[in-house]
C-alpha cells in the first residue's frame, strides 16, 4: 500500500472545535491521560456511572481469551439504569422519546411513562412464562413500542433479537430459529414512504408449518401492536394484541439485579459467508461503553439536548445509540418512524426544526443522497439548533463531510466520524467534539480506553504513513462475547488471524497518517490489488464523488487477466449535471479525473452510469453484487437488499450498453 498515491491523505483541511465548545464539553483531553495511566481503572470509573445493585470488585477477566468477562462479580439491571433510576432522581417528567410518525402523528413519552409501559410489558412477558435467558424476537417499525419491548426483555433478564422490519419472512424465520425465540413482538404494519407496509404476514409466514420439514416450535406467543390498522390474520391462543394485554397489566415491576455478564441481546449481521452471524452482547460492559461513548462523543447534556440518531433499532446503531446509550444517560431523543423523503424531501430537516434537535447522528449514504438532491432543501429550514453532527456506517468521503458541516452544520458544528461495528457494540474510533482538531474523511483517534493499531499481515505495527489491517489490541467492555451457538466461528472469524498476539481482527483496512491518525479504507475484502498496487475502493469512490458531475459512486475490483484486478466503477450522476450536459463522454472524463486525483493506476477500467446502487437496508453498498456484474457472473444472493429490483435494472443497463 506504500506505493499508493493517496487521494484521501491529500486532504489538508482542518477544523478546530468551535469557540467555547471545549468549555462546556462533557469529554476532555484528560480522559485520554487517565485511560493511558490505568485502562482498567478508567473503565471501572465509567462503569460506576451506572447503578449497580451489587458493586463489582473485578474489572476485567481475560484469563480465557478470547472470552472476556467485564465487571464479572457485579450485578445490575439494564432497564433500571435506562428508566427507573432517572425517575427516582426526580427526572420522571423529562421527555425520553419525542416520537414522530411518518404521517405526522406524534407522541411525547416521559421517563415516568416509559418506565410504566416497560414495567407493564415486563409483567406480561413474565405472565407468558418468559424468564431469564429466554429469547424474544422483536420485529417492529420505529415506534415507541420497539424501544419499550427491548427494555422490557432486558428488565426480566431475557435476551432480545431485533430483526429489522424490512427483512423478509425468510430472514425472520432463520433468525427466530437460530435463537429459538419463545415470543415474537411485532405490529400489524408501519408507515413507509406514505403507505402502510404490513409486518404481521411475514411473522405468520415465518411461523407457518413447513411441510413437516420442522414446524417452528419454539414460538409460543406473538404480541401484536396495532399501528398500521391493516387487516391481519389471527391465530387464536398464539396471537395477542398489545392493546389488550399491556394496558391491563400492572404498571410496576421490580427490576431484579442480574450478573454483569447476563446476555442482553443477539443481533444478526452478515459475514463473508451466506449464514448471518448472531452477535452476542452482555449487560454491564455493553451498557458502560454505550453510555460513555454517547456522553462524550455526542457531548450529551441530558437537561438541554435534543438528540436524534436516525438509525433503525433493527441494526446495532439503533441498539446502542437509540435505545441503550441515550436512555442510560437520561437524554431526550427524537424517534422517527418513516423514510427521509416522505412525504417530502425535507422531512428530516423539518423534524430538526420542529423539535430543535441539537445533536444529530446519521450515515454517509444519507448525507450523499441529500447532496444529490441539493442544498436548497435543507436551506429551507432552520437548523440553527444543531451543535454536534455524527457519522457512522462507512467511510465518509471528505466532500460529504464538508458538505455536512457547511450545509447542515452552518460551517460551525464539529463532525464526529465514528468507526465501530456490530461486534464492537459501541464506538471505538472517533474525534471528541471539544478536543480533536478534525480532518474531513478520517475517524482519527481511538477513544479513551480503547487500543487500536494498524498492522501488516504478520501483526507488526505499520508505522505512520502506511496502510494495513485494523486491529483492537486489548479487550474492551462492549466487545461481543461470541456468536450465538457457534463459538468456533467466533474464534475463527475474529481471533485466529492474529492468534499469537491476541488481537481482534476487525476486517477493515486502515492507514495511519503522519500524525498517527487513523483513516478507514473500507473492508479488506474491498481492497483491490491492481498490478501489484493495493487500492482502496473508498479512495477511488472518494475521488469520483469529488467530481462535480457525480452524486454517488461504488467501486469494485473485478478480476482481470493482465492486471490481476481492475477497477470497475458504478456512478450515479447529479440531476443538475444531467440537465446541463449529456452523459456521453462522461465515462472518459471521469476516468481521466480519477487518474488526476489519485494516479493512473487507479483509473477505472470500466465506468457504468447507473440510476441506483444496490444497498442493504442499513445503507451499505453491496459491492459483492456489483462485482458479480463487473465479472459477468450471475448475480448472487440479493435477499438483504433494501430494493431487490435494483440489480436487474443495473444489469439491464450494462448488457444493453
Ligand atoms: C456501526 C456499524 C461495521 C462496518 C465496519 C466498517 C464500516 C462503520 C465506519 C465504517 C469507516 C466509519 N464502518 N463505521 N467505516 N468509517 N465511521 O456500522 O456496524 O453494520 O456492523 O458495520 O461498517 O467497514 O467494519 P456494522
Amino acid at each position: 500500500m506504500s506505493t499508493q498515491i493517496d487521494h484521501l491523505l491529500n486532504e489538508t483541511r482542518r477544523f478546530s472545535p468551535p469557540d467555547g465548545f471545549a468549555a462546556q464539553a462533557v469529554g476532555s483531553a484528560d480522559l485520554y491521560a487517565r485511560a493511558a495511566e490505568d485502562r482498567e481503572a478508567f473503565w471501572a470509573d465509567q462503569a460506576r456511572e451506572l447503578h449497580w445493585h451489587t458493586p463489582f470488585t473485578e474489572v476485567l477477566d481475560w484469563s480465557t481469551p478470547p472470552f472476556a468477562r467485564w465487571f464479572g462479580d457485579g450485578e445490575l439491571n439494564v432497564a433500571y439504569n435506562c428508566l427507573d433510576r432517572h425517575v427516582e432522581a426526580g427526572h420522571g417528567d423529562r421527555v425520553a422519546l419525542l416520537w414522530e410518525g411518518e404521517p405526522g402523528d406524534e407522541r411525547a413519552i416521559t421517563y415516568a411513562e416509559l418506565t410504566a409501559e416497560v414495567s407493564r410489558l415486563a409483567n406480561v412477558l413474565e405472565g407468558l412464562g418468559v424468564g431469564e435467558g429466554d429469547r424474544v424476537a422483536i420485529y417492529l417499525p420505529m415506534i415507541p413500542e420497539a424501544v419499550a419491548a427491548m427494555l422490557a426483555v432486558a428488565r426480566i433478564g431475557a435476551i432480545h433479537s431485533v430483526v429489522f422490519g424490512g427483512f423478509s419472512a425468510d430472514s425472520l424465520r432463520s433468525r427466530i430459529d437460530d435463537a429459538g425465540a419463545k415470543v415474537v413482538i411485532t405490529a400489524d404494519g408501519g408507515y413507509r414512504k406514505g403507505k402502510v407496509s404490513a409486518l404481521k404476514p411475514a411473522v405468520d409466514l415465518a411461523l407457518a408449518d413447513r411441510n413437516g420439514s420442522g414446524v417452528q416450535e419454539s414460538v409460543e406467543h406473538v404480541i401484536v401492536v396495532r399501528r398500521g390498522g391493516n387487516d391481519v390474520d389471527w391465530t387464536p391462543g398464539r396471537d395477542l394484541w398489545w392493546h389488550d394485554v399491556v394496558p391491563a397489566a400492572a404498571p410496576t415491576h421490580e427490576a431484579r439485579p442480574f450478573p454483569a455478564e447476563t446476555p442482553l441481546f443477539i443481533l444478526y449481521t452478515s459475514g463473508t459467508t451466506g449464514k448471518p452471524k448472531g452477535i452476542l452482547h452482555t449487560s454491564g460492559g455493553y451498557l458502560t461503553q454505550a453510555a460513555f461513548t454517547n456522553r462524550v462523543v455526542h457531548d450529551i447534556h441530558p437537561e438541554t439536548d435534543v438528540y436524534w440518531c436516525t438509525a433503525d433499532v433493527g441494526w446495532i446503531t439503533g441498539h446502542t445509540y437509540v435505545t441503550y446509550g441515550p436512555l442510560a444517560n437520561g437524554a431526550t431523543q427524537v424517534l422517527y418512524e418513516g423514510t427521509p423523503d416522505a412525504p417530502h424531501p425535507g422531512r428530516w430537516w423539518e423534524i430538526i426544526q420542529k423539535y430543535g434537535v441539537t445533536v444529530f447522528y446519521t450515515a454517509p449514504t444519507a448525507i450523499r443522497s441529500f447532496m444529490k438532491i441539493g442544498r436548497q432543501v435543507p436551506q429551507g429550514f432552520d437548523l440553527s439548533s444543531l451543535r454536534v453532527l455524527g457519522s457512522v456506517g462507512e467511510p465518509i468521503n471528505p466532500e460529504a463531510w464538508v458538505w455536512y458541516r457547511d450545509i447542515i452544520g452552518a460551517e460551525r458544528t464539529p463532525i464526529v466520524d465514528t468507526w465501530w461495528q456490530t461486534e464492537t457494540g459501541a464506538m471505538m474510533i472517533s474525534a471528541l467534539p471539544g478536543v480533536t482538531e478534525t480532518k474531513p474523511g478520517a475517524a482519527q483517534v481511538a477513544l479513551p480506553g480503547i487500543t487500536i493499531d494498524v498492522v501488516d499481515d504478520d501483526g507488526e505495527h505499520v508505522g505512520t504513513g502506511n496502510g494495513g489491517l485494523l486491529v483492537v489490541t486489548e479487550p474492551w467492555p462492549s466487545m461481543l462475547r461470541g456468536i450465538w451457538g457457534d463459538p468456533e466461528r467466533f474464534v475463527e472469524t475474529y481471533w485466529e488471524k492474529f492468534a499469537d498476539r491476541g488481537f481482534y481482527f476487525a476486517g477493515d483496512g486502515a492507514r495511519l497518517d503522519e500524525d498517527g491518525d487513523i483513516w478507514l479504507l473500507g473492508r479488506v475484502d474491498d481492497v483491490m490489488n491492481v498490478s501489484g498496487h493495493r487500492l482502496s475502493t473508498a479512495e477511488i469512490e472518494s475521488a469520483l464523488v469529488a467530481h462535480e458531475a457525480t452524486a454517488e459512486a461504488a467501486v469494485v475490483g473485478a478480476s482481470d487477466e493482465t492486471t490481476g484486478q481492475a477497477v470497475v466503477a458504478f456512478v450515479i450522476l447529479k440531476q443538475s449535471y444531467l440537465d446541463r450536459h449529456s452523459a456521453e463522454g462522461l465515462a472518459t472524463t471521469l476516468r481521466a479525473w480519477v487518474g488526476e486525483q489519485i494516479g493512473p493506476i487507479a483509473r477505472p477500467r470500466d465506468i457504468y452510469i447507473v440510476g441506483e446502487l444496490p444497498k442493504t437496508r442499513s445503507g451499505k453498498i453491496m459491492r459483492r453484487l456489483l462485482r458479480d456484474v463487473a465479472e459477468g457472473r450471475e448475480v448472487g444472493d440479493t435477499t438483504t437488499l433494501a430494493d431487490t429490483m435494483v440489480m436487474s435494472t443495473i444489469q439491464a443497463k450494462i448488457t444493453t450498453k
